[in-house]
């Protein structure tokens, strides 16, 4: 299959609050590098670059004033004086007033960030912006008829929220390109999040929705990150209910438990008669993994890659994470060629 990528990834790289220590973050740029090697070597299909898209397909996903956010934080910051990263240190949480965005940015930060696990540095938003762009030239194959498409993207994009950033990431590239299908004339499309962990940013987008089904399969948030969502009973709102699924798997979890969960979910999918699937392709259920603890392995990826081709619809990859820098390549193209297997 086609992969899209953009050397802008690189623009990218930041601190995170790990252990009660601001250190380099686990989400750095080799990781991108690691995996495009690997589709090179593994000569997986052709790469190409991403093309520029307008922001109204990210103010599909996300609210106009949170875009507006992400492309003036740098230069609010730097206007302080400040020259290292951009990191929040206030949360608008429970009681607070989360009504009103502040009009200083100390303030804005904490207002649309869910952690301090997406630092803003000087070249984030081109970054952030390209790798929007890698999943939307994405789906654009898949919508021309492709049968699989791989957007290599970095940043990730999955704990991206309608209005707040974390976890890595920023803008919500699989929403971002699963509005970009609903704006091209598809009724029905389904969201599967394979990351570790659970992908709230997604969950928090579509929930009052039934035209975009969401199913996340992730370390069970009560011992893992996020925390705050990925529960059983986040079953949609509104419109929406029942149009969300989450499948918390306990620490530890190997194939054949994974494996049950990954069928259900898929069972769930087809029930909806979804014309594209885009899955968030997170290869940190990894046994490896330095950050996660279920232990998949690397064979296992190409079942994962089987099983989602055996699904028979349209697909979008979009990359999320896997830390493990050695693995992450074999492990994610070890997807990608297990999907192949089946569907040429
Ligand atoms: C991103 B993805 C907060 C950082 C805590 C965040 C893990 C994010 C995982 N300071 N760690 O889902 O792989
Ligand atoms: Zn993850």
């Amino acid at each position: 299959m086609i992969t899209v990528f953009s050397s802008n990834h690189r623009l990218h790289y930041g601190t995170e609050l790990k252990d009660g220590a601001i250190k380099p973050s686990f989400e750095n740029p080799q990781r991108a590098d690691t995996v495009l090697a690997r589709v090179r070597s593994e000569k997986l299909g052709d790469v190409i670059s991403e093309q520029d898209f307008d922001r109204s397909n990210y103010v599909a996903a996300h609210s106009e004033r949170y875009v507006t956010f992400l492309e003036n934080a740098w230069q609010e910051w730097t206007a302080t004086g400040k020259t290292h990263d951009a990191l929040p240190l206030v949360w608008p949480v429970r009681d607070l007033a989360i009504q009103q965005e502040p009009k200083f940015i100390d303030g804005k930060l904490g207002f649309y960030a869910m952690d301090a696990g997406a630092p803003i540095s000087k070249g984030t938003w081109e970054a952030v912006r390209s790798s929007a762009n890698v999943a939307l030239t994405g789906v654009e194959r898949v919508i021309e008829g492709a049968h699989g498409a791989f957007a290599l993207c970095r940043p990730p994009g999955h704990h991206a929220a309608r209005e707040y950033m974390g976890g890595y990431c920023y803008l919500n590239n699989a929403a971002i390109a699963a509005e970009r299908c609903l704006r091209r004339g598809a009724k029905k499309v389904a969201i599967l999040d394979v990351d570790f962990h659970h992908g709230n940013g997604t969950q928090n987008i579509f929930y009052d929705r039934s035209d975009v089904f969401f199913a996340s399969i992730h370390g069970d948030p009560a011992i893992s990150y996020p925390y705050f969502s990925g529960f059983v009973n986040e079953q949609g709102t509104g419109n929406g209910s029942g149009f969300n699924a989450n499948y918390p798997l306990p620490r530890g979890t190997q194939w054949p438990q994974y494996e049950s969960a990954l069928m259900a979910a898929i069972k769930r999918i087809q029930a909806q008669r979804s014309e594209f699937l885009i899955i968030s392709l997170g290869v940190d259920t990894f046994e490896h993994d330095p950050i996660s603890h279920f232990r998949l392995t690397s064979n296992d990826f190409i079942q994962l890659g089987e099983a989602i081709a055996k699904a028979g619809i349209p697909t979008l990859f979009v990359m999320e994470g896997g830390y493990m820098v050695d693995e992450i390549g074999i492990n994610a193209v070890n997807t990608l060629q297990g999907f192949d297997s089946l569907t040429r």
